[in-house]
C-alpha cells in the first residue's frame, strides 16, 4: 500500500483504513489477555500504529513462504508484548497462530506462547522475552545478511531487519555491546523502532534513567530519528528515513503504553495485567471497536491479508532470479544447514594427528581443526570477544568481516561477551552462516543468558571457551573457572565438550557441526597436554568411552575429562602396578553418553568397580556417575601459581589421587 500524493486524501485513508486495522491488533491483545487472565496488553495496544506501518507499507515477508530467505527479519525484542506478533502473523495470513490459537494465548500446546518462541511459529524469527537479546540478535541478522549479500550478490540477498524494542531493551547493557558492534560494522540493514512510552513496570522511566539515548546511538555511529508513534504519515516519514539512511537506525517512536484503554492508557498499570471487563467495554467504545472478541469484521480482515500479500510478487520474482542463479543451489544448502558433502569429516587431518601425536593445548587443537574445517566449510564465520590470540579462533581461511569487507569471515567482536553470544544466535537463527566464537571460559557467565538461548532456540552456536581450569596458572583464581563447566552442563540442550588431546579436540569440532540443532561448547586449555588417543575410530560420539582396559582385575574404573585424563592414566599405571586392574574412561561430553543405551553406559561403568572421577573443577553433580566412589576436583575458588604448582596445591596429581584410591579399596 504506497502512500498516495494528496496529504489530505492519505490522512482520510489512514483514518478509514489503517486505524481499524491496527485497533484490530488492539482488540486481539486486550481480549487475548483477558481470556488468559495473564499477559501483557500495553505494549502491543500502544505500538499497533506503528506494526500497521511497518507490516503494510515496508516489511518485505510473505505469510505463504514464511522461510523465504531474502525475507526482512522481524524481531520483537520487547517480547513481553508477544501478542502484538501473534495478532500481527494471524491478520496478515500466516497459516497459523489461528484464531483458535489466539483464544489459547498461554496455554499448553497453544503455539501462542507467553513470550514468542522461534520453534513454534514461522515468522517468529528468534525467541524473546529476555530483554535487550532481541536487539542483540537481530545485530547478529543483520551481520549474517551482509555477510551473505557480499557473498552471493544483491540479486539472492539483500533484505532488511527490523526490530520494536521498548525501554528495557534499551536499558539493559547487552544494547551498550550490540548498539557499538552495529555503528563499528555499519549496518545499514537494521532498523530498530524504539516504543518510547516512557514506561516500565515500576512506573515512569524517570525513576530509573535520565540517559539521553539518541544521543548514545548517535556517538556509536547509528542514524536517529524521531515520529508520533500513533500518526501513521509521521511513522511512515520517519521508517522511510531509516530505511534509505546508509547506517544503522534507531527510531524514537513517541507512543502511549495501552492506547486504547481510555483510562488506563499511559499508565504503568496497562504494562502487564489484563485491562479487566469494564475497561474492556471502555475501550470498545472508545475505539468504536463493535465486534465480539476474536471476531474481526471481513472488510478489515480483508484489508490485512491484502497486506500480507503484497510481499508474493516480489517472492516470486526473487524464486525465479536463484533459480537462474549460478549460486543459487550454494545458498540454499546454506540457508537449509546441510553441511558441504566432504565438510567436517577431517580424516586426512585426524590421520595426520596420528602420525604426528603433538603435545599441543587443547586450544591449539582446535585451531589446527579449524583451520582444515574452515578451509571446506565456507559457511564458518569466526570471531572473538578481543582474545583471538589466545582463542586461537582464527585461520587463514578467514580474513576479517569489517564495514567494508563483509565478506569476511571473522568477526572483531571486541570485548563484549553477551553481544557475541546474542549476535551469534541471530547469526544462526538468519540461516546461512555457522558462527563460533571465543573468550575465556570464566567469562561464559558474561554470555550466559545467551548460550541459553541458543540452547532454548536450537541454534547452532559453537562457543570455543579456553583456559578452561587452574591449569591456566598464574591469572589466579579471577581467571579459573572452576564451577563453570559443570554449570553449563546443567543447561538443557546444550552439548558441553572437555576434550583430552588433539584427536577428541577434531572430533568434538565435527559433533559440533553435525548438530544442526544444538549449541556446543568446547572447554579447552592453556596448557599443553600429551596425546591419549592413537586411533581413527570416532570415539567421541558416545559421550566417554573405555580409553584403556584394565590389566589386571579391574576392581577401580577411572574417568576424566580434558586435561585430566592424562593424570588418569598414571593413576591407573600406578594401581596396575600394585596388581589393582583399573580401567580409564574418557569422559568429553555427558551430554552424548546420557543418550547412549543402558547396556552401553553400564558396561562402561559396571557396578562391581570403585568408581572415581578426577575433573579440575566443581565435584557437584559426578556423584550421578561415580555413587559413592570418590568425586576428584576443586570445591574452591583457585589461586595464582604456575600450573604444575596448582595442580599439587589442590591434590589433583596421582601422588595425591592414589592414596584416596587405596583407602578406599582397603
Ligand atoms: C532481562 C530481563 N529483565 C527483566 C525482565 C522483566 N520485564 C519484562 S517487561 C519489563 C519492563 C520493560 O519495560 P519496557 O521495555 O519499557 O516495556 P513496556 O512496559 O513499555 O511495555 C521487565 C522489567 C525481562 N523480561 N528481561
Ligand atoms: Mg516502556
Amino acid at each position: 500500500m504506497p502512500r498516495v500524493q494528496s496529504q489530505e486524501r492519505q490522512m482520510e485513508r489512514d483514518q478509514t483504513v489503517l486505524t481499524p486495522m491496527a485497533n484490530a491488533i488492539r482488540a486481539l491483545a486486550m481480549d487475548a489477555v483477558e481470556a488468559a487472565n495473564s499477559g501483557h496488553p500495553g505494549m502491543p495496544m500502544g505500538m499497533a500504529d506503528v506494526a500497521t506501518v511497518l507490516f503494510t507499507e515496508f516489511l518485505k515477508y510473505d505469510p505463504s513462504a514464511p522461510k523465504w530467505s531474502d525475507r526482512d527479519r522481524f524481531v520483537l525484542s520487547a517480547g513481553h508484548g508477544s501478542m502484538l506478533i501473534y495478532a500481527l502473523l494471524h491478520l496478515t495470513g500466516y497459516a497459523a497462530p489461528t484464531i483458535g490459537d489466539i483464544r489459547n494465548f498461554r496455554q499448553l500446546g497453544s503455539p501462542c506462547a507467553g513470550h514468542p518462541e522461534n520453534d513454534m511459529l514461522e515468522g517468529v524469527e528468534c525467541t524473546t522475552g529476555p530483554l535487550g537479546q532481541g536487539v542483540a540478535m537481530a545485530v547478529g541478522m543483520a551481520i549474517a545478511e551482509r555477510h551473505l549479500n557480499a557473498t552471493f550478490g544483491s540479486e539472492l540477498v539483500d533484505h532488511k531487519t527490523w526490530v520494536i524494542a521498548g525501554d528495557g531493551c534499551l536499558m539493559e547493557g547487552v544494547n551498550h555491546e550490540a548498539v557499538g558492534l552495529a555503528g563499528t560494522l555499519g549496518l545499514g540493514n537494521l532498523n530498530v523502532l524504539w516504543d518510547d512510552n516512557k514506561i516500565t513496570i515500576d512506573g515512569d522511566t524517570s525513576l530509573s534513567t535520565t540517559e539521553d539515548i539518541l544521543a548514545r546511538y548517535a556517538a556509536s555511529g547509528w542514524h536517529t530519528a524521531s515520529c508520533d508513534g500513533h500518526d501513521f504519515a509521521d511513522i511512515a516519514r520517519a521508517l522511510a528515513e531509516a530505511a534509505a539512511d546508509p547506517r544503522p537506525s534507531l527510531v524514537s517512536c513517541k507512543t502511549v503504553i495501552g492506547k486504547g484503554a481510555p483510562n488506563k492508557q499511559g499508565g504503568h498499570n496497562v504494562h502487564g495485567s489484563p485491562l479487566g471487563k469494564s475497561e474492556i467495554e471502555a475501550a470498545r467504545e472508545y475505539l468504536g471497536w463493535t465486534s465480539a472478541p476474536f471476531e474481526i469484521p471481513a472488510d478489515i480482515l480483508a484489508n490485512w491479508r491484502a497486506a500480507g500479500a503484497r510481499g508474493a510478487t516480489a517472492r516470486a520474482a526473487w524464486e525465479a532470479r536463484a533459480a537462474a542463479h549460478p549460486q543459487g543451489a550454494e545458498l540454499a544448502r546454506r540457508m537449509a544447514g546441510e553441511l558441504p558433502a566432504d565438510g567436517g569429516a577431517q580424516g586426512a587431518y585426524i590421520q595426520s594427528l596420528i602420525d604426528n601425536s603433538p603435545t599441543v593445548a587443547t586450544r591449539k587443537s582446535s585451531e589446527m581443526a579449524l583451520e582444515a574445517m574452515t578451509a571446506v566449510i565456507p559457511e564458518m564465520v569466526g570471531g572473538s570477544a578481543d582474545l583471538t590470540g589466545s582463542n586461537n579462533t582464527k585461520t587463514k581461511s578467514t580474513g576479517p568481516l569489517t564495514k567494508d569487507s563483509y565478506g569476511g569471515r571473522y568477526v572483531y567482536y571486541g570485548i563484549r561477551e553477551f553481544g557475541m553470544a546474542a549476535a551469534m544466535n541471530g547469526m544462526a537463527l538468519h540461516g546461512g552462516v555457522i558462527p563460533y566464537g571465543g573468550t575465556f571460559l570464566v567469562f561464559s557467565d558474561y554470555c550466559r543468558n545467551a548460550v541459553r538461548m541458543s540452547a532454548l532456540q536450537h541454534t547452532r552456536v559453537i562457543y570455543v571457551f579456553t583456559h578452561d581450569s587452574i591449569g591456566l596458572g598464574e591469572d589466579g583464581p579471577t581467571h579459573q573457572p572452576v564451577e563453570h563447566v559443570m554449570s553449563l552442563r546443567m543447561i538443557p540442550n546444550l552439548l558441553v565438550f572437555r576434550p583430552a588431546d588433539a584427536i577428541e579436540t577434531a572430533e568434538a569440532w565435527s559433533l559440533a557441526l553435525a548438530n544442526a540443532h544444538r549449541p556446543t561448547v568446547l572447554a579447552l586449555t592453556r596448557q599443553n597436554l600429551p596425546p591419549v588417543r592413537f586411533d581413527t575410530e570416532f570415539k567421541s560420539a558416545k559421550g566417554a568411552y573405555r580409553l584403556v582396559s584394565a590389566s589386571a582385575p579391574r576392581k577401580v574404573v577411572l574417568m576424566a575429562t580434558g586435561s585430566e585424563v592424562a593424570i588418569a592414566m598414571d593413576v591407573a599405571k600406578a594401581l596396575e602396578a600394585e596388581g589393582v586392574g583399573a580401567d580409564v574412561v574418557s569422559f568429553p561430553c555427558w551430554e552424548l553418553f546420557d543418550e547412549q543405551d543402558e547396556a552401553y553406559r553400564a558396561d562402561l561403568l559396571p557396578a562391581d568397580a570403585l568408581k572415581v572421577s578426577i575433573e579440575a573443577g566443581v565435584t557437584l553433580g559426578w556423584q550421578k556417575y561415580v555413587g559413592d566412589g570418590i568425586a576428584v576436583g576443586i570445591d574452591s575458588f583457585g589461586a595464582s601459581a604456575p600450573a604444575p604448582a596448582l595442580y599439587d596445591h589442590f591434590g589433583l596429581t596421582p601422588d595425591k589421587i592414589l592414596p584416596r584410591i587405596k583407602a578406599r579399596l582397603s
